[in-house]
């Protein structure tokens, strides 16, 4: 049946039955092909009947679906016309892992980071009001994107306007790794048995006031789980509240979102899912596949950067009690699940909260804790003005380590720590290291934690090319190192742009320098570098725009220093999906990048 849907007008054509065995479907293609492509597995096992219900009720591209994060939308891509292209998915010139408005009219939003989806619905309601139009815009948020502080900050404004606004709430219990908080909690209570039976009886009265859906709602016991229940805390904010409702329950999630179209104010609509659901694996460990890498991937004993990180955590938390661990809810990816176990009372997962993040670890900082906040690049995007404000006005003690820099690969734009160097560089009391292997990243920490004020430590996704890391050797802060002595050209390499650095340095016998900082940048080994090198070429995976190569340039200007110097790093315009050695080619950031960049 898969190969007939070519849009959703097909779908509508089904019956349940027919639908049920679409949805069935689906879900055999989905193990394999993202098993195959690598994607986000587990999110998307739970959300392929309420995707078919909203496609089989709504008329997208004329009514809007945003999808927070848009990781779940790959039944929505396959059921909008992009079944072929799904063994594409996340690779080079391929499908995006995320809804993208370039990629299709349905995708109405784009998405990335978590939380935004209730914001922009609601912008686009409001602009269907303002057009004179009756489309529908469908918000569809996980519990885990609902921590997001972005999303209170929208259904505090929703709850306040007369918008034809759904929300619909798919709640796993899950963000990546177990959901926290007090708003969880909450949810959690709500869909006990206490709140069904008080449910019941208030939504009957609810509906009887409403004629077109009065006999519907007798007919169906099932459907009453569907139903208003007042008081809850979306009720008290100036929401209708309906649900909980299985989410994998077709029918009845049909008839609830049929119901659910033909009002017309601020609603949301509790569904309950199960991550992973139809493969027993993943049911049993979400976490492990809310991301799976393709299927070719091959294994490699080296320790990838994340996992160094998570260690240093460990072995410096063991003499250190005042060190206090935050991440907002990327335990997991930031290599901080043995940290977890073995240090709870110095752990905060604050959910998907990275301003709150900051800004509590400048609250640690002040009563004298020595707070460590393991962010990505991408994310930290979310708390620069807190960055800003909280911790760098005021100088406190606080350690970034900032995984994820640079190209990321297969999530793409919305993914790349593309910034983080231009971002940083220009706040006062920033220290900014970027390690060119595992080794410096542990010695850098060490710095990081020992010296005073805001340190900022960036490393890429991936594995470093060294197995032994722990080191409890000191480094100097400000200070580069050659790597390689050469003739007349001289390259730059700041991080891990290092190892290509290398291999550039010996076929054009250039001289190479580790760079380590950016901020302090090694000025004086500039200088005298100038004196008998022609030609300086600097590399960075960050925008060249503002980033470290940007500082030689401001250095060279300031001293007046006329030495040639190409910049070499991400162009102006948001990188494409691949993997990273694609990407680091397509940018010129390989070794021959930076041969072809001496000769010119
Ligand atoms: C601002 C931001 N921080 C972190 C992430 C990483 N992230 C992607 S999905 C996810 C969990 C989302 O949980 P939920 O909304 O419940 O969706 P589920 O995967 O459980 O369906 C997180 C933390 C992100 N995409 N954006």
């Amino acid at each position: 049946m898969l190969d007939q849907i070519h849009s959703p007008k097909d779908i509508k054509k089904l019956d349940l039955v027919q639908l049920q065995s679409l949805a069935n479907e689906i879900r055999t293609f989905l193990i394999e092909t993202i098993q195959e492509t690598g994607g986000h597995l587990a999110p998307n096992l739970g959300t392929i009947e309420m995707t078919l219900a909203m496609h089989y009720v709504f008329d997208t591209p004329n009514d809007s679906f945003v999808f927070d994060v848009g990781h779940q939308a790959y039944t929505h891509k396959i059921l909008t016309g992009r079944l072929n292209q799904m063994h594409t998915l996340r690779q080079k010139n391929g499908l995006s892992g995320f809804t993208k408005r370039s990629e299709s009219e349905h995708d109405s939003f784009g998405a990335g980071h978590s939380s935004t989806s209730i914001s922009a619905a609601l912008g686009i309601a409001i602009a269907n009001n303002i057009q004179h139009n009756a489309n529908k815009s469908i918000a569809v948020i996980g519990d885990g994107a609902l921590t997001g502080g972005m999303s209170f900050e929208a259904l505090n404004h929703a709850g306040d306007s007369n918008a034809d606004l759904l929300i619909i709430l798919n709640d796993n219990d899950m963000s990546i790794s177990k959901n926290v908080g007090a708003m969880n909690k909450y949810l959690t209570k709500l869909i006990s048995g206490k709140a069904y039976s008080t449910m019941k009886h208030k939504s009957l009265g609810f509906l009887e006031k409403m004629p077109m859906v009065h006999e519907f709602a007798k007919r169906s016991e099932e459907h009453l789980k569907g139903m208003v229940l007042p008081s809850t805390l979306f009720e008290e904010l100036g929401l209708d509240y309906f649900g909980p409702i299985d989410g994998h329950d077709l029918p009845t999630l049909i008839k609830t979102l049929e119901n659910l179209k033909l009002q017309n104010k601020p609603r949301l609509l509790h569904i309950i899912t199960k991550k992973g659901y139809g493969l027993e694996r993943a049911e049993q460990d979400p976490c492990k596949f809310h991301g799976v890498a393709p299927a070719q991937t091959s294994a490699t004993a080296l320790p990838s950067y994340s996992s160094i990180f998570g260690t240093w955590l460990n072995n410096t938390a063991k003499t250190n009690k005042d060190l206090m661990a935050i991440t907002p809810a990327m335990c997991t990816g930031s290599g901080m699940s043995d940290f977890e176990q073995n240090f709870p009372n110095q752990y905060f997962d604050v959910g998907i909260a990275e301003q709150h993040a900051i800004t509590f670890a400048g609250g640690l900082a002040v009563q004298g804790l020595k707070p460590v906040v393991a962010i990505y690049s991408t994310f930290l995007q979310r708390g620069y003005d807190q960055l800003i404000h909280d911790i760098a006005l005021q100088n406190l003690d606080v350690v970034f380590a900032i995984d994820r820099a640079g190209l990321v690969g297969s999530d793409g734009a919305t993914h790349a720590g593309s910034f983080d160097l231009s971002f940083l560089r220009c706040i006062p009391n920033v220290v900014i290291m970027a390690p060119s292997d595992g080794l410096q990243l542990y010695q850098m920490l060490n710095l990081a934690f020992s010296s005073s004020g805001v340190a900022c430590v960036r490393y890429p996704r991936g594995v470093s090319t060294i197995e032994d890391y722990v080191s409890q050797e000191p480094l100097t802060m400000g200070k580069a190192t050659i790597a390689r002595q050469g003739v007349d050209v001289a390259i730059f390499a700041f991080g891990t742009t290092l190892e290509s650095a290398l291999q550039a340095g010996e076929k054009i016998n250039a001289t190479v320098v580790d760079m380590r900082f950016v901020k302090p940048l090694d000025e004086a080994l500039i200088l005298e570098l100038c004196q008998d090198h022609s030609h300086l070429i600097s590399v960075e995976d960050n925008a060249i725009k503002g980033g470290a190569g940007s500082a030689v340039s401001e250095f060279l200007h300031a001293q007046k220093l006329n030495n040639s110097l190409t910049v070499l790093g991400l162009p102006d315009e948001f990188t494409e999906q691949g993997s990273q050695s694609e990407l680091h080619a397509l940018y010129g950031l390989d070794a021959d990048g930076i041969i072809h960049a001496s000769q010119s």
